[in-house]
């Protein structure tokens, strides 16, 4: 495959421990006949030596390594349903690479529309371009989750889950990080690595608690020499260090384990734990029943013997295991966020899980009763996992905390790969974080919370440029004098014109942005909006956009989608179109928040109520080929736009320099 005539010899030796490459066509030669007749004996003989002493050495390496014979066993052990552990890789509709996590227990670590090798000519070039510039990734291979986000002694930490052998998940292992303003980052060595029977298959997801008198609990999900998912229980050597270097697992974890009808397999990521008018601690952690999805309730007093809750805290049927359960406060009067335990008059609960099933964030604002430890939705029909989303892209497994340096709940979200996993092994990494977000409660539409880019990201900002009034006639495109537009933050607003708007409507005002055309797909009230990592000719473009659509009643919805189906001329990517509705208030204007950051558009309408990720791997829209545009494509209505732009510059991410202490 000439496909790799472009890559240099470094990176066909990363990848090729993991995916054997074809030899390129100048090291490939044809056998030659008279050649192989002289070689046939030798080499037979040397091969079946060869052979017969590695069975050799492999019978003997397994006699005497009892670990190896256990790794054996459990590679035909069964899961809580009597399922085989490998089933995932026999599966008859697999094309592709084999599955990651799914038969752990966990959801599908892969984007498994993709073939097993990439089927795009990447070059070493394009690969390079898509690492991020001012998101937070470690500086090669698999990242998931974020974990125990916490602030202590002037710095944020961050814990991840992490392979540290590969671009793929696998050996989890809890990366960490510190920086003291969210946006630039040291990277520490490792805080936890599976290294005990309660968690030799994975140092999985898992929450911090600061307690009153400054101590920090760390409870996270240990997937168990035998596959059982149990919870664990960890803390800091030394709190009076800063960096949080060391943590020891508590002697005697596993400190919960399935409780009776709960599978061995659904029961993991416990939440930060929260204070109740008794005086007890509580954590809650997801499962499943059938296809039910719950979240457990468990009290306790020292964190390390719990009381299971006859209660669920909630559940909703239909939505499968929930996976990284969050439960906070928020304040529906002030701006501030609350520290997890605050409940009472003015406050409502935030419950979100990640599904599973579909790999989404699911949330729903309502009451936490702390007496009978019950969370009620605020509209059972906007329930948990059924109604709003905290991101419509590409965005998994979010955890927030609250800030107690600056009174403010942070939200940290996993922003995983949408192209060919073969693709991921070749750059050598996948996945970022999301910049984090704060959540507020949004009073004035009391229906969802705002999620805004912290104010820290704004520091990178550099050259800005500002274009205001700008008339867009229906199907016009209007580019903008940026250059160098791989890292930059956009705000811009949009007026429909009124006139045009009161006379129009449409016979069938459904509108789905991911059942339709995308950018493309014309309406009479849109879609406007911008085009990012676009090129001249237009060849690759991420449109991120508006669309109205007004029913015969005159009643008007607003759509806020990313459309990722021309964002690269590569076929073997994601090439959805992400959206959903977004609330606007009478005498708003339709506003757009726009970080893009090389291979990551994280997009915010409306202040934050509606967010939508976009993974996009262009081709020919990278480097100085990459252009901002305005569009119109409405046939319907104008509109004015005003937009100011700032280029941002990169965040530094590097190793701790313990050399200079
Ligand atoms: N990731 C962890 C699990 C969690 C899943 C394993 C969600 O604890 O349920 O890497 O992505």
């Amino acid at each position: 495959m000439d496909t790799y005539h472009f890559l240099p010899s470094r990176d066909l030796e990363h990848a090729s421990s993991y995916t054997p490459l074809p030899d390129s066509p100048e090291t490939r030669h044809e056998p030659d006949p008279d050649r192989s007749k002289t070689n046939r004996r030798p080499i037979k003989i040397v091969s079946s030596v060869l052979l017969a002493t590695l069975i050799f050495s492999f019978v003997i390496f397994l006699l005497v390594n009892p670990n190896v014979q256990q790794v054996v066993r459990k590679k035909v052990s069964k899961n809580s349903n009597g399922e085989d552990h490998n089933k995932a890789s026999k599966s008859p509709e697999m094309l592709g690479p084999p599955s990651r996590g799914v038969s752990q227990g966990v959801s599908e670590k892969s984007f498994r529309q993709a073939t097993a090798e990439p089927s795009y000519p990447w070059t070493n070039d394009m690969l390079s371009w898509q690492r991020t510039s001012f998101h937070f990734q470690p500086q090669e291979n698999w990242m998931n989750d974020p974990n125990g986000p916490l602030f202590h002694m002037g710095w944020y930490h961050l814990f991840y889950q992490y392979n540290p052998d590969s671009a793929i998940w696998g050996n989890i292992t809890w990366g960490h990080a510190i920086s003291r303003d969210l946006i630039n980052w040291l990277h520490l060595p490792f805080a936890m690595q599976p290294d005990q029977w309660y968690d030799i298959n994975g140092v999985w997801t898992g929450s911090a608690t600061i307690l009153p008198d400054g101590k920090i609990v760390m409870l996270y999900t240990g997937d168990t020499d035998d596959l059982v998912q149990v919870q664990n229980l960890a803390y800091p050597a030394n709190l009076s260090d800063p960096l949080l270097l060391d943590w020891i697992k508590y002697p005697d974890n596993p400190v919960m384990f399935p409780p009776p009808g709960i599978g061995s397999t659904d029961f993991r990521d416990p939440t930060t734990a929260w204070i109740g008018p008794d005086g007890k601690w509580r954590i809650t952690i997801g499962s499943k029943v059938n296809k039910t999805g719950i979240s457990l309730m468990y009290k306790t007093t020292d964190f390390i013997t719990y009381e299971l809750l006859d209660n669920l805290l909630h559940a909703v049927p239909g939505t499968g295991m929930w996976e990284c359960v969050d439960f906070y406060p928020v304040s529906v009067t002030g701006s501030n966020g609350l520290d997890t335990s605050v409940n009472g008059p003015g406050v409502k609960h935030v419950l979100k899980s990640s599904l599973d099933d579909d790999r989404h964030d699911y949330y729903a604002l309502g009451t936490y009763d702390p007496i009978n430890d019950k969370w009620t939705p605020d509209n059972p029909e906007l329930d948990v996992g059924i109604g709003l989303r905290l991101d419509y892209g590409k965005y998994y497994a979010s955890k927030t905390f609250y800030d107690q340096d600056k009174e403010r709940r942070l939200l940290w979200g996993w922003i995983g790969e949408s192209d060919n996993e073969s693709t991921d092994l070749l750059k050598g990494w996948a996945s970022v974080q999301s910049i984090p977000r704060t959540v507020v409660f949004d009073k004035k539409t009391g229906t969802n919370i705002l999620q805004w880019p912290v104010k820290e990201v704004e520091s990178l900002r550099s050259r800005s440029y500002e274009i205001n009034d700008v008339e867009l006639k229906p199907g016009s495109l209007v580019p903008l004098k940026i250059s160098s537009a791989a890292q930059l933050d956009i705000v811009a607003s949009f007026e429909v014109d009124e006139e045009a708007f009161k006379g129009t409507y449409e016979a069938d005002a459904s509108y789905n942005c991911t059942a339709s055309e995308g950018a493309a797909g014309r309406g009479i009230l849109g879609p406007f909006g911008i085009l990012v990592l676009a090129d001249d000719p237009l060849s690759e473009l991420t449109p991120v956009y508006f669309y109205i659509a007004k029913g015969v009643d005159g009643n008007a919805k607003t759509y806020f989608c990313a459309d990722q189906s021309r964002s690269s001329t590569a076929s073997d990517v994601d090439k959805e179109v992400y959206g959903s509705d977004v609330p606007v208030l009478p005498g708003e204007s339709l506003s757009m928040r726009l970080l893009v950051d090389h291979s990551i558009v994280e997009s915010f309408a409306q202040g934050g109520r509606t967010v939508i990720t976009s993974r996009v791997y262009p081709t020919r829209a990278i480097y100085s080929a990459a252009r901002v545009f305005l569009f119109n494509n409405a046939t319907g209505v104008s509109v004015t736009a005003s937009v100011k732009a700032w280029q941002m510059a990169s965040a530094t991410l590097k190793p701790f320099p313990f050399d200079q202490l």
